[in-house]
């Protein structure tokens, strides 16, 4: 089966956890805490692989998971960083969100590589933490979790000129014959089962790429045959050329064929008609009056021509009118423009699924002061307003509920400390008897900042 659609699976790694241990020294009963740091987990990466033009490889593996950091060790040992996962793509390949169908990324144009999900940071060895009051402190920071997503990938070939037309009507044959491309030929419908890309070199350095987009049928734009993915690939063509078998060899009309393949485009997307159109009349070599009165071409140019649709007439297999249709698609071409449509992200990746975000994400005790640092906090003051009693109520019972007030308990706070979150300060409160010690007390820091100023004057 043609692979141009894939549904993955993709994990980063989590951040390697710091480690509790404290030094052990000939003659010195305790030692400090020398608990390092844990590796950073690894990040799941996308790139554009100019080699591949499929998506084949994704059918075998769904699964891609980076590894995550290691613990950090005694004596203050780092852990090891996790190994990014790096993800090799045709260009051409959108990234959805599977769950939404939301763009993530698209990988053409200028995106040649993109960090999708990023790995955990590593926690904090206990020998960060130790402080005047707590000196042997037993709490290390936990590693940051993974990140993971289930994504889909489409691959919409990006070509200036796109060759499209039924099955054997011999737009393989063309590629091959005016391209550095060797698609597959033969006799019988549907042998080319994937886009092929070419590169056309026209005199005086002139080039562009042309693809050889597998046959269309009726029914198509309704999944009949294999038309359907086939179709979202013309998307990003600039020219079409609409390539019919002149001499009928099946027993079809051309001009049915067109016909046809019209209605299938303008039921998948009536902006795909709009663009420039060549017919490229093929097999002429088979016809004994080309330009007899009855002739295909003859009815092709006199249906078409008054619509300003051009009609060459061309044999593939004996290389016969190539020049002229090739210069013709270059000419359309420089009328077209040069941007190829790229579409935009729709996705916000800082909020990628199944993140536990860690309440703390960075907490450095010194001298009473805690500061403390994580998404999820920063995000919550975002829509708190802590002036409000309400309000500060509520990011309260957030700090209790999220572990905060608990865990910088273990790292050594006391009644009386500061904690001070993104510029906002608290003052700790041990009020164990009523509520297990969980108060703050909120403290507005540009008002002790102004009183400050005003003491230091008066002196
Ligand atoms: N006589 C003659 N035969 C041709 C010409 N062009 C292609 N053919 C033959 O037509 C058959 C089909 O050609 P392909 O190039 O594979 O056709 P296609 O449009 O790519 O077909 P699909 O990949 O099935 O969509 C082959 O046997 C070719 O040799 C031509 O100009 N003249
Ligand atoms: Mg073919």
């Amino acid at each position: 089966m043609f692979a141009d659609v894939a549904r993955i699976f993709i994990k980063s790694g989590k951040g390697g956890n710091g480690h509790v241990s404290f030094r052990r020294e000939l003659y010195v009963p305790a030692g400090g805490p020398d608990g390092g740091d844990g590796g950073r987990g690894g990040d799941v990466i996308f790139e554009v692989d100019e080699g591949l033009n499929t998506l084949e490889n994704f059918r075998h593996r769904n699964r891609y998971v980076a590894t995550p950091g290691e613990e950090g060790g005694g004596r203050r040992m780092h852990g090891k960083n996790g190994q990014d996962l790096i993800i090799r793509v045709p260009a051409g390949t959108l990234i959805k969100d599977d769950e939404t169908g939301k763009i993530i990324a698209d990988m053409s144009g200028g995106n040649r590589r993109l960090t999708l999900l990023h790995g955990g940071r590593g926690g904090l060895g206990n020998m960060h933490f130790a402080t005047p009051s707590m000196q042997a402190p037993k709490f290390a920071q936990p590693g940051q979790e993974s990140r993971e997503l289930w994504v889909r990938l489409e691959l919409r070939v990006i070509a200036d000129v796109g060759l499209l037309g039924f099955p054997n009507v011999g737009k393989s044959t063309l590629l091959s014959m005016c391209s550095n491309a060797r698609p597959e030929i033969a006799n019988y419908h549907f042998t080319t089962l994937t886009p092929h890309l070419g590169v056309v070199s026209l005199s005086g350095d002139r080039s562009f790429v042309m693809a050889d987009i597998p046959g269309l049928i009726e029914g198509a734009s309704e999944g009949i045959g294999l038309g359907y993915q086939f179709l979202r690939h013309i998307e990003r063509c600039k020219v079409l050329i609409h390539v019919v078998d002149a001499a009928g060899i099946e027993g079809r009309d051309p001009l049915t064929d067109i016909e046809t393949i019209d209605r299938e485009l303008e039921k998948y997307d009536p902006e795909i008609r709009k663009r420039p159109l060549l017919i490229a009349a093929n097999k002429t070599d088979l016809l004994i009056d080309e330009q007899g009165t009855g002739s295909a071409v003859t009815r092709l140019k006199e249906k078409y021509e008054p619509q300003g649709i051009r009609v060459i007439p061309i044999s593939a297999a004996t290389n016969t009118g190539l020049p002229e249709l090739l210069e013709e698609a270059w000419k359309m071409l420089q009328e077209a423009g040069s941007d190829a449509t790229v579409y935009e992200s729709e996705f916000d990746l800082s909020l990628v699924g199944n993140v536990e975000m860690l309440p703390i994400e960075y907490a450095n005790p010194e001298k009473g002061l805690f500061t403390v640092e994580g998404p999820k906090i920063e995000k919550m003051l975002g829509y708190t307003n802590l002036e409000a009693e309400q309000g500060f109520r509520f990011f309260q019972e957030f700090m209790v509920k999220q572990g905060v007030i608990k865990t910088l308990k273990k790292m050594g706070m006391q009644e009386g400390d500061t904690i001070r979150i993104y510029g906002h300060e608290f003052e700790y409160l041990d009020t164990e008897e009523y509520d297990g010690g969980n108060a703050t007390d909120y403290v507005d820091t540009e008002f002790w900042k102004r009183r400050a100023e005003k003491e230091e004057k008066n002196a």
